[in-house]
């Protein structure tokens, strides 16, 4: 297992900066590249995945209260491809005024984010699909971006637990044409699944190159 992580690190040895962070869709950048987005209920993990992606330890901002991600935070990995990092949605804690910003400017990301071509939708795996996700995936499916799930936090269930969400996540997608069939289980803490969506960031590049 160790062996496989550091070869993957190693595979993944991309340069990648922060090029921008977005209150306003005004502000989100023109830059003409495939864009993938993380998207999920705030602490859902959408941070830490991204560095686990990036294998760098804080280039996104990640905290153990809910709310930490406030603005879209756009990330350049080689003029190849855009990774963004989006704010959390179904934190009920927050001030109403901030829920309703949240909630416009995501809106406002999805309906107008014409070089997105794959939104991740992260799922807890302690929790599975809640109502607020279902919102999105019908927003999405209405919008035909395609969207996959991801559940987060694996390392903090059971087998049989990780089993049964898994499951049941894959069912729910059966309702949205949208929706990719296949779920991805990972852990940024352990580093699992992380490969998954190396290889999918290649797909993208390939193509890119042959068009
Ligand atoms: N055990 C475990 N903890 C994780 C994992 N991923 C994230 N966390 C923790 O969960 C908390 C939230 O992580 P973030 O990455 O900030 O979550 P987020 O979805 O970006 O949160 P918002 O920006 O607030 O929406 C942090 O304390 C992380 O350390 C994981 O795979 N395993
Ligand atoms: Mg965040």
């Amino acid at each position: 297992m160790k062996t496989k992580i550091k070869k993957n690190i190693l595979i993944f040895n991309r340069r990648i900066e922060h090029y921008t962070a977005a209150a306003n869709h005004k502000n989100f950048p023109d830059l003409n590249l495939p864009e993938i987005c993380f998207a999920g209920r705030s602490n859902v993990g959408k941070s830490s995945l991204i560095n686990a992606i990036c294998n760098k330890r804080s280039l996104a901002r990640t905290s153990n209260t809910p709310g930490r991600t406030q603005l879209i935070h756009f990330y350049n990995m080689e003029d190849s491809i855009i990774i963004s990092d989006l704010p959390g949605y179904g934190y009920a804690k927050a001030p109403k005024e901030k829920i309703n910003n949240w909630n416009k400017l995501l809106n406002k990301y999805f309906v107008n984010r014409s070089s997105l071509i794959r939104a991740f939708i992260l799922i807890d795996s302690r929790r599975g699909i809640k109502d607020n996700d279902k919102e999105l995936m019908n927003l999405l499916n209405v919008m035909g971006v395609n969207f996959q799930c991801i559940l987060t936090k694996s390392d903090k269930v059971t087998e049989s637990y990780l089993k049964n969400i898994y499951n049941e996540t894959k069912l729910k997608l059966n309702e949205y044409a949208a929706s990719y069939p296949e779920v991805i289980i990972t852990s940024s803490k352990n580093k699992i699944g992380i490969e998954k969506i190396h290889s999918y960031i290649s797909q993208i590049e390939k193509k890119k190159e042959n068009i």
